[in-house]
């Protein structure tokens, strides 16, 4: 099923709307929180919802390997088994294969590969990614399988895979067919190379997808060249379909990929980040581990709606951090999802209100000294 996308109001290539889906509607632009292994870590999912997240993103490698796609399945699907109402978007398990598994080949046919858990054969090919997350997970957004390599690559490197991914693409979408209530979405890839993502984008919209993801770019080549990237590789996709760039980032990102046309993004970071003592705010990062907050009596944020931002000082923050309590954990990611979840509001609301380049330059000028 193709969701209704509509688009409100854009200032310049910075665009505002509204995904529909099934199981609830999606502002955009949107950031999805990480749920890797059918949890978002650290976090109860009232929590996540107390966030204003509206969609999470759970990841077929992960499932298939640990409890497995037919367990998940026979316990009624993902949304059931971890008790998620909503939207939830899978990723297709060849980005993680290559980046977590110990050893892995790709063919013509499928990837193969030994899991990082015990090392266990397995292969992921497109059919049974789509069998996995769109039968058995049954996820709402279902990723086509796709190769990306990693940067810098050969020119025809890059070629070889975003061909390979085109024939992924196609073999995904004959395998998904038409579904009434799920959507897919192919992935653009490309590296940084701009001939190669304009024929990676023309082989995908030969197939015709749901939606397009902007794969290959967060690996390594650095903010500046993936902006460069996405100036151009953004504009060539459809207008009103949505645009999801997969794996980014950091605020900052989010706000230059916003500004470049960028509809949905979903990154690790806020609940990793969380994890080990680094939180974002309006002004920067922070790290609570640092004792320069061991006496600061204020809250990360007193205008947020989010008890972990508002209701606990920085004091006890950076206590919890240095005494590696579990509940210091919980309370960075939380704060962290809330602050991704509040600067997508802040950027869908200024672009309502034709104000989003002031709203751009006034963080970028908070952030851009800070490495935020
Ligand atoms: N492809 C897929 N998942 C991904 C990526 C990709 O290129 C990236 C790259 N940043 C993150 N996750 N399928």
């Amino acid at each position: 099923m193709t969701y209704p996308f509509q688009i409100t109001a854009h200032q310049g290539q910075a665009r505002t709307g509204v995904l529909k889906t099934p199981r609830g509607d999606i502002p955009t632009p949107i950031f999805m929180p990480v749920g890797t292994a059918a949890t978002v870590k650290a976090l109860t999912l009232d929590m996540v919802k107390q966030a204003h997240a509206k969609i999470i993103l759970g990841n077929t490698y992960h499932l298939m390997l640990r409890p497995t796609a037919e367990r998940v399945a026979r316990l009624g699907g993902l949304h059931k088994f971890m008790g998620w109402n909503g939207p939830i978007l899978t990723d297709s398990g060849g980005f993680q294969v290559m980046s977590l598994s110990k050893i892995s080949k790709v063919k013509e046919d499928a990837v193969t590969f030994q899991s990082h858990i015990d090392g266990s054969r397995h292969i992921l090919s497109p059919e049974r990614s789509i069998e996995i997350q769109a039968d058995l997970l049954g996820s709402d957004i279902v990723m086509q399988l796709d190769e990306c390599v990693s940067w810098p690559a050969e020119e025809k490197r890059a070629r070889e895979a975003l061909q390979l991914s085109a024939r992924w693409g196609l073999r995904s979408k004959q395998a998904f067919g038409t579904r009434d209530t799920q959507a897919l979405f192919g992935i653009q890839q490309g590296s940084t190379f701009e001939h190669l993502r304009r024929e990676s984008t023309e082989r995908l919209l030969d197939i015709g997808f749901d939606g397009y993801a902007i794969g290959g770019l967060a690996v390594g080549e650095g903010h500046e060249a993936m902006c460069e990237t996405l100036d151009y590789s953004a504009p060539l996709l459809p207008w009103d379909r949505p645009r999801y760039l997969m794996g980014v980032g950091k605020p900052i990102d989010l706000l230059e990929g916003v500004a470049r046309g960028v509809d949905m993004f979903d990154c690790v970071l806020p609940t990793r980040s969380g994890r080990h003592g680094q939180v974002w705010t309006w002004d920067g990062p922070l790290n609570m581990k640092n004792a320069r907050f061991a006496e600061d009596n204020t809250p990360l944020d007193a205008e947020s709606d989010c008890p972990a931002s508002r209701d606990y000082s920085k004091a006890y923050l950076h206590h919890l951090v240095k005494s590696e309590e579990i509940l210091g954990q919980m309370l960075l990611s939380w704060h962290n999802i809330a602050f991704f979840q509040a600067l997508m509001i802040r950027i869908r609301a200024a672009i309502t209100a034709g104000t989003f380049d002031a709203l751009r330059a006034d963080l970028l000028s908070r952030w851009k000294t800070k490495d935020a």
